[in-house]
């Protein structure tokens, strides 16, 4: 069983109690449920991840994410698709969680920049609803 993201092929591990006493907090402030979760790791301010939403059709039309984030406060970046330069600059900081939700993923993308003067690691979770209808190669 496969997962694709961003161009990589990953194969799931179950949920470890770390990991279900996050998603259960998380899923008493969203009121939605969650089963599965992918960890970015940023391991100091060169690492970065591109604009993109989160429209992978395995997420359904409107998909709730939890983004919940630790080490290193790192600048969110979202922008509007329709004019790019409406953008916003949220820094999540260590214990931060951020929730999109709605029709965000159709209007907005988001990306996490480079930030030279950022020396330490990060890293973040981000829980999703991947529909029962995903064909799990
Ligand atoms: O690291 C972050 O805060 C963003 C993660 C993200 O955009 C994603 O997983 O799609």
């Amino acid at each position: 069983m496969s997962y694709s993201y961003s161009g990589i092929n990953s194969n799931p591990n179950p949920w470890n109690k770390g990991l279900t006493y996050i998603k259960q907090k998380i899923q008493s402030v969203t009121e939605d449920q969650f089963n599965s979760v992918l960890l970015n790791w940023y391991r100091n301010g060169e690492d970065y991840l591109n604009w993109h939403s989160d429209d992978e059709k395995e997420l359904g039309q409107n998909p709730t994410i939890g983004s919940v984030n630790f080490g290193e406060t790192r600048d969110f970046l979202i922008r509007r698709i329709d004019n790019p330069t409406m953008k916003i600059s949220i820094p999540l900081k260590h214990g931060t969680l951020l929730i999109m939700r709605g029709e965000m993923q159709h209007h907005w993308q988001h990306s996490v920049p480079k930030r030279k003067r950022v020396k330490g690691s990060r890293f973040n979770l981000t829980f999703r609803q991947i529909k029962d209808s995903y064909d799990w190669a």
